[in-house]
């Protein structure tokens, strides 16, 4: 799937965008080209600077200083003026080969753009990369204020649910180039309803309630939407800044709807509002120090999740390796715990007992476990290479107790690391606390999310960003009663009944349902292409029922109301 996008397209597209998203397309070049970058015309300029906003700063960073990704500053990106490629052992990489790691990616872990962009489009951003990155405008809390719509006011809304729909097992479905959030009932497997949100809808997580969904967009968009309308209803939105990727809600006792929570990409910072209308209340910065102390223009917020035993939020900031645990209780006078632990923070999970929060520290290939109860790093531990959880698994092993799974990007293995228990029953298991006690074979690199549930026997992974169709359009189902037992095979882009397309459809993000019983795997084609959401029974692990449509384009993240208002996986 070449989807050619003339660089005409692009600007008019950026001139579509909202003010502060526009202020990062259209802003200054002020800082100019260095004398021997490449020469861009405006018009190529603003086309890479949207590029790069799409498709590569979420893992190089606005500022380019690289995370997940290399560091892609002009000193390395830039052949030296002499043409040569070697200055003191640092490669340089000028515009030839620049193009050539575009569009077959790395073994690093980047994947082809080939697919996704044309020709002209790579020559655009091997030549954009080698130019002085753009720094985005801040993004304050009256800009904030400035953006918040409350569409529908609390008074308002229904006192009660107006439709019969069982609102526990509906799905929040990510439909990601579309721009498009579609909610899909777990029971009849129908549509019931396509709301627009931000471009690019990253995660939706749920109110403590139940009532409400929240979604959050690349472009830091967040978009509140009442369930208890006969139609879903967006009621609320609000932006907070220009590039975002995560969003929670207070789910404490007594504190259940009442904050929002959402962290940014762009500008380094996260934001309190009212969880019902979206108010903005406050703003705080994560710019400061790393673990090793030096100072970070661009710590990005990763992911955030909310205690059920305190008032409080982890946030796991990305660049700097800190955790920091934010009391809600007094927004006024907020008391914030700062936990370090590696870089780059990414993307985790509870462990079964909720007490402990395990996140991605994707560079350093370590998870690091957060003990909410004492407010301390409970440990570090080592995994392959890079690893990947979304929100991991949890299950009991027979031989270890319980554990929580993560898979990787870049190892052919599932690291399964024994998680503490208060539970008696499990005393026995203590002296594995935080190992890994065992490593799942794969079939190869390029996992992002394993699932499983309390109720199934069953550990499914996905395996999207693999280099091989026959990997990326499968996903890998692992007994857990008997792990010695190779992974069963599912070939989810066959069971489809979809055509055969250029592009990848890449088998991701396996959901449960309420009770346990179905998984739920997105098949994610190209841009242009009709995909689907593919049902298993998870017992039989038999084709239930492929939900597709035309408006199904892009399918990945799927958040089923229950299971996300309970984090339970
Ligand atoms: Fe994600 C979770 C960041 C690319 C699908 N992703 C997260 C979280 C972060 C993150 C910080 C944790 C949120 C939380 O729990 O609060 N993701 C990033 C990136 O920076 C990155 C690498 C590049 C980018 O530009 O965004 C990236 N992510 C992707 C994708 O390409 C995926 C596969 C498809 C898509 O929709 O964009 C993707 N990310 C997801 C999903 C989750 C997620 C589905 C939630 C997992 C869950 O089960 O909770």
């Amino acid at each position: 799937m070449k989807e050619p996008r003339p660089v005409t397209t692009l600007v008019r597209l950026a001139a579509a965008l909202p003010l502060a998203l526009a202020g990062f397309i259209n802003g200054a070049y002020a800082q100019g080209a260095l004398p021997e970058a490449p020469a861009m015309t405006a018009e190529e300029k603003a086309a890479g600077k949207l590029i790069y906003f799409e498709r590569c700063a979420g893992c190089h960073g606005v500022l380019r200083k690289g995370a997940t990704g290399k560091s892609l500053e002009p000193h390395w990106t830039k052949k030296l003026p002499d043409g040569s490629t070697q200055e003191g052992g640092t490669l340089k990489l000028g515009t030839a080969r620049l193009e050539k790691i575009i569009a077959l990616g790395t073994e690093g872990g980047m994947v082809n753009y080939d697919d996704i962009l044309t020709k002209e489009e790579i020559n655009i951003m091997a030549r954009y990369i080698q130019n002085v990155p753009d720094v985005p405008p801040e993004f304050s809390l009256a800009d904030m204020q400035a953006s918040w719509k409350l569409l529908v006011p609390v008074d308002q809304r229904p006192a009660k649910q107006q439709s019969k729909i069982n609102l526990t097992n509906i799905f929040a479905t990510t439909l990601r180039d579309s721009g498009k959030l579609a909610l899909i009932d777990g029971d009849t497997k129908k549509i019931w309803q396509i709301l627009d949100t931000g471009y690019a809808v990253h995660i939706s997580r749920l109110s403590a309630s139940g009532r409400y969904v929240y979604t959050v967009g690349r472009d830091g968009l967040i978009t509140l939407i009442d369930l208890w309308f006969a139609t879903p209803t967006t009621v609320a939105t609000v932006k907070l800044g220009s590039d975002a990727r995560s969003v929670d809600t207070s789910k404490f006792k007594g504190y259940e709807d009442k904050y929002l929570i959402g962290g940014s990409y762009w500008p380094p910072q996260y934001s309190i509002m009212e969880g019902d209308t979206l108010k903005p209340l406050k703003v705080v910065s994560t710019r400061g120090m790393t673990v090793d102390g030096e100072y970070h223009p661009e710590p990005r917020v990763a992911s955030i999740v909310s205690s059920h035993i305190k008032p409080e939020w982890v946030v796991n900031v990305k660049e700097t390796g800190q955790i920091l645990l934010v009391d809600y209780s007094d927004i006024k006078n907020l008391k914030t715990t700062t936990i370090e632990s590696a870089k780059f923070l990414h993307d985790g999970g509870w462990d079964a007992s909720k007490r402990y929060f395990l996140v991605a520290a994707n560079a350093s290939h370590k998870v690091a476990a957060v003990d909410t109860k004492t407010g301390k790093l409970a440990a570090l531990v080592d995994t392959k290479k890079i690893p990947h959880p979304g929100r991991g698994a949890n299950f009991v092993h027979p031989k270890y107790g319980p554990v929580w799974a993560t898979g990787h990007l870049g190892d052919a293995a599932i690291s399964l690391i024994a998680t503490p228990s208060e539970d008696k029953q499990y005393a026995q298991y203590q002296q594995y606390n935080w190992k890994v006690v065992e490593e799942l074979p794969m079939p190869g690199a390029g996992n992002l999310f394993v699932k499983t549930h309390p109720k199934s026997t069953h550990l499914w992974a996905d395996l999207p960003m693999n280099p091989e169709r026959e990997n990326t359009e499968a996903v890998y189902v692992f007994n857990l009663k008997d792990l010695s037992k190779e992974p069963v095979k599912i070939d989810v882009a066959r069971d489809s009944g979809l055509p055969v397309t250029k592009a990848l459809r890449r088998a991701t993000h396996p959901e449960y349902n309420k009770d346990g019983n179905e998984v739920w795997i997105s098949l994610w084609g190209g841009k242009a292409d009709q995909s689907a959401i593919v049902i298993y029974d998870d017992k039989t692990l038999k084709l239930k029922k492929v939900i597709t449509d035309p408006q199904m384009v892009t399918p990945t993240g799927k958040f089923n109301v229950w299971n996300t208002q309970y984090d339970i996986y």
